[in-house]
């Protein structure tokens, strides 16, 4: 069986990282407008470096839950038959001993040059005057996609919802393209699609079906239930 699996905040939230949409998440305490579009980041780097640098930091101490330890014992049954794709930033599945996890909207733990494109592990904390290993620019910045920017992976993801035989998705409020629209695709491929997610999101109706509850708990029966199969 080929399966296509999304995560998004919810799958991190029980291991103390905040979501962006609840109430009290990220984005009632920053408007996304001054800290994750390229245009904030051109306006005033040390206010984006500062949000991304607290949330590297956070990042850092913080656990792995059931959710993605069931993952990645999801992983060695399949092997390459799962597709794990995260919009997450942190290395929770990694912690949890994912080892092919495709971060589409990349890292906290990357480093990217504006200028030049060089990639390298970021320090825990980033700094405007930060200058690029490879061309000394002072043009760094987390390796993180922004709203207008082009996520990674999605011509390999496509290809596998276009032959998955399952799709699921877990702890994402389906509010952000292009990742709200896998369900879709993956449907008019001819996908069964199952939701997991605490309540349900803007895009409930395109899945056959909803699991409602907390990601620690129904994560691990769902994977419980497929590898009984
Ligand atoms: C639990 C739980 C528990 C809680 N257990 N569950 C119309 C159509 C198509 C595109 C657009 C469009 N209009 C605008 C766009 C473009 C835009 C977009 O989608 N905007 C929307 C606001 C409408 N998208 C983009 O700009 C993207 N790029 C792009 O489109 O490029 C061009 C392109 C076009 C066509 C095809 C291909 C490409 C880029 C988007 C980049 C998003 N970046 C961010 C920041 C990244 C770095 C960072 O982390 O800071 O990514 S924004 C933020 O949202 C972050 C997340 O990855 C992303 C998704 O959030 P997520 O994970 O869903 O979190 P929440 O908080 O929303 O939801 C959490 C859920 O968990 C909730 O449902 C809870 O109930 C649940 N939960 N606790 C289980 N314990």
């Amino acid at each position: 069986m080929r399966i296509v699996v999304l995560t998004g905040a919810g799958i991190s939230a029980e291991s103390g990282l905040g979501t962006f949409r609840d109430e009290g998440g990220l984005w009632a305490q920053h408007r996304l407008e001054d800290v994750a579009t390229p245009e904030a980041f051109a306006r005033n780097p040390a206010l984006v470096h500062q949000f991304y640098n607290a949330r590297r930091q956070q990042a850092a101490e913080a656990q792995p839950n059931a959710a993605h330890k069931a993952l990645a014992r999801l992983e060695t049954a399949l092997g390459d038959s799962l597709l794990l794709v995260t919009q997450n930033v942190d290395d929770l599945h990694e912690q949890a001993g994912s080892q092919n996890v495709l971060h589409m909207h990349g890292r906290l733990s990357g480093a990217l040059c504006h200028a030049c494109g060089h990639r390298w592990t970021a320090p825990l904390e980033m700094r405007p005057d930060d200058t690029c290993p490879s061309c000394r620019e002072t043009a760094t910045r987390p390796d993180v996609v922004w709203f207008g920017e082009y996520p990674h992976g999605l011509d390999f993801i496509e290809e596998a919802l276009s032959s998955a035989d399952l799709f699921a998705s877990i702890g994402t409020s389906g509010q952000v393209y292009p990742a709200a629209g896998f369900v879709m695709q993956a449907g008019r491929y001819g996908a069964d699609t199952v939701q997991l997610n605490l309540e349900p999101s803007d895009t409930s109706n395109a899945f056959n079906e909803t699991r409602l509850g907390k990601a620690s708990e129904i994560v691990p029966l769902w994977v419980d239930e497929i590898l009984k199969h």
